[in-house]
């Protein structure tokens, strides 16, 4: 069993409904128990074009019985199938799904880098993230969630 946390975003189409669909596949994935996802939260865009839409942000906690790079491949899955639906050609996504934190590991692969190399820059992931996983620490910085949001200043 693992704990693991996953951000998840969306600034196309409806994004209120591609975040929930997001979290009900991943909550009824056979392999993910403990489900719990934080409120949704409205973001300005950090970075990207100028011009693009609003955000919608939210976290998730989950306790896993596969590995990482198995959770990876289960995000990637759920926001090909959530985008294809809905995206329109070369536009942003409809979701966009981050691993943020897994158990206390750390791993660095050509595709797949844990703890998320921005994830403590950034309120639109750590404000969530605190919510439903304000006590997990960040392996690399040695540091709480909760402390990562008060230090964002
Ligand atoms: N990959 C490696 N490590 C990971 C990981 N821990 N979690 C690889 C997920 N994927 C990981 O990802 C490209 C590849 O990264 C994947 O195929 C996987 O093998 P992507 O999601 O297609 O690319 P991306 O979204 O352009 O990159 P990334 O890193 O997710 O972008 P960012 O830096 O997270 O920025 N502003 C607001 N307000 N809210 C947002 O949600 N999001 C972004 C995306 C920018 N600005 C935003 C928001
Ligand atoms: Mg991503």
């Amino acid at each position: 069993m693992h704990r693991a946390c996953i951000a998840l975003g969306s600034n196309l189409g409806d994004r209120r409904r591609a975040i929930l669909a997001a979290a009900e596949a991943l909550k009824t994935s056979p392999s993910v128990t403990d489900f719990r996802l934080s409120r949704l939260y409205e973001t300005e865009p950090v970075g990207g074009p100028s011009g693009q839409e609003m955000y919608l942000n939210a976290a998730a906690r989950l306790t896993v019985q596969c590995s990482a790079g198995e959770l990876l491949e289960l995000l990637l899955g759920i926001e090909r199938h959530l985008g294809r639906e809905r995206r329109e050609r070369w536009g942003p996504r409809t979701i966009d799904l981050d691993l943020l934190l897994f158990d206390d590991l750390v791993i660095e692969l050509a595709g797949l880098t844990v703890p998320h190399p921005r994830m403590h820059l950034r309120r639109f992931v750590l404000e969530p993230l605190a919510e439903v996983a304000g006590e997990m620490v960040h392996p690399v910085l040695g540091r709480t969630v909760a402390r990562l949001l008060a230090e964002l200043g």
